[in-house]
């Protein structure tokens, strides 16, 4: 069954794809399994290779593929291209990682014994991504699954599918100048909510990788617990950022636009909430209501936008709706405006909205997908990190200060209760080499850097006896002569 997609530029429809039907899936599966049996014996360095060759037709294409990713999810050109970045970056480090998927030796109790971890290859991995990360997010999961010696079955977003179509394609160059790719091994199935489910259910699938909505991660997460199968969440965010006085302000004014106006608002890791010490809070919104007036919203493509489209007219209803209710407990709205773009009048561009706020209301505490940037006033810095801490959600954090003390504070384990938290810099834009993803109802995923490979494989513990004799552990006799 076709579909149609359209780009958020203009609202016009711009193709159309096939939806891949439940017998489809259910066969894709089936065809990941079979290729995850061949897959999982070839050397792991040797693996490495096909994602290596992958990072080679991603960086070979990577200004056409970012040009989609602006089409189809509305990214200005310069998010596009760090998008195609971000998927070459990945590609690099697991190249490096198949040759470091190691475990640890460990002491033996037991004389003549030797005790060590083994990593294997897991099975067929579900990727669930969302619109605002249509590529990367795949890559992420991608990258590190086949190298550890996985299938992969991907659903993007229904909103993006051009771009996985052609991430595909990419794979499929690569995997024919590698060679002897088991068919199967990566496979796109474009489709909504029921092909999740399916993904959810089937017991083939051993981890499933699911970005998106904290609603879509209730949905899907107790499905596959239901089968005690594995999942990754990385769901909703709320970050915030606490302003100290000691704060180099014009860095710090860089960093929330850039966390909060970026990518339409459209980031998991976007900045959310603003808590600024009353010292500087007046001044400080002052001088960020000067760039939120004068932000390039427009047409994507154009090299001076900053602001692209909100991804459909429901996001735009949805930011509306939340500047209503925050209107409806005393809040002071500046921007969020619907800006008609010439030439794209269908769709749907808005100012950046900045929302001065009495305190942490409900509205405040839920993630609206948009450019929104509730701002707050603090005392005192235990006061800041309560109120940062006080939302359903863990993603991404920051602390802007030049206090050693207030930035330790804010990094300990009574600081900060979200997965990354950083100091002086913005909450979204994370590299690659770090672990990502955050805590409470953003599910507690960790993707992409450091150890999260780990993620995608199944660990057996080894004890090996090299002696004559068979001591028991814990010193338990069980003499049977
Ligand atoms: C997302 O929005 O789903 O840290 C991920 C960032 C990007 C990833 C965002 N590297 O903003």
């Amino acid at each position: 069954m076709p579909t149609e997609v359209r780009s958020p530029i203009t609202g016009d429809v711009i193709g159309s794809v096939s939806l891949a039907s439940r017998e489809a899936a259910a066969e894709s599966i089936g065809r990941a399994h079979e290729a995850f049996l061949d897959w999982r014996q070839v050397p792991a360095p040797r693996r490495g290779e096909l994602v290596r060759l992958l990072g080679e037709e991603l960086r070979a294409h990577k200004a056409s593929l970012a040009k989609l990713v602006t089409l189809e999810a509305g990214k200005i050109v310069s998010e596009g291209l760090g998008e195609v970045q971000e998927m070459i970056d990945i590609c690099t480090f697991a190249a490096g990682l198949s040759r470091q998927l190691c475990g640890l030796t460990i002491a033996s109790e037991r004389p003549h014994h030797r005790m060590m971890e083994t990593w294997h290859p897991l099975g067929v991995v579900g990727v669930i991504s969302a619109f605002n990360f249509p590529v990367a997010v795949w890559s992420w999961n991608a990258a590190l699954a086949l190298v550890c010696g996985n299938a992969v079955v991907w659903k993007p977003s229904p909103k993006t599918p051009s771009t996985a179509l052609a991430t595909q394609a990419l794979f499929e160059r690569a995997a024919e100048r590698f060679g002897g790719v088991p068919a199967g091994l990566s496979t796109v199935l474009v489709g909504g909510a029921d092909l999740a489910e399916l993904l959810a259910d089937d017991p083939r699938v051993a981890l499933l990788s699911a970005t998106g909505s904290t609603a879509m991660g209730k949905a899907l997460a107790p499905r596959v617990a239901a089968r005690l199968g594995r999942s990754l969440l990385e769901l909703g965010g709320n970050n915030a950022a606490i302003v100290c006085p000691s704060a180099d302000i014009e860095l710090t004014v860089r960093a929330v636009a850039f966390g909060a106006i970026g990518t339409a608002g459209q980031r998991c890791t976007t900045l959310r909430r603003l808590i600024v010490h009353e010292s500087i809070h007046d001044s400080f919104v002052a001088r960020l209501k000067k760039v939120y007036g004068a932000v390039a919203v427009g047409d994507p493509r154009e090299e001076s936008t900053l602001v692209g489209p909100l991804i459909d007219g429901q996001a735009f209803a949805a930011m509306q709706d939340a500047l209503a209710a925050a209107r409806g407990s005393e809040g002071v709205v500046t921007g969020g405006e619907r800006v008609m773009v010439s030439g794209c009048e269908n769709g749907y561009y808005a100012r950046p909205a900045l929302v001065e706020m009495p305190g942490q209301t409900d509205i405040v505490r839920r993630e609206t997908f948009a450019p929104i940037l509730y701002v707050m006033k603090y005392a005192d810095f235990e006061e800041a990190i309560a109120l940062h801490n006080d939302v359903p959600q863990g993603l991404s954090s920051s602390v802007f200060t030049r206090d050693m003390q207030e930035a330790e504070r804010f990094l300990s384990a009574a600081g900060s209760d979200c997965g990354i938290a950083n100091v002086n810099l913005g909450t979204s834009g994370a590299e690659i080499g770090g672990a990502f993803g955050g805590e409470k109802e953003t599910g507690g995923g960790r993707e992409s850097g450091s150890d999260a490979w780990r993620n995608y494989m199944r660990r057996a513990t080894n004890t090996i006896n090299f002696g004559n004799d068979l001591p028991l552990a814990q010193g338990v006799r069980f003499d049977i002569e």
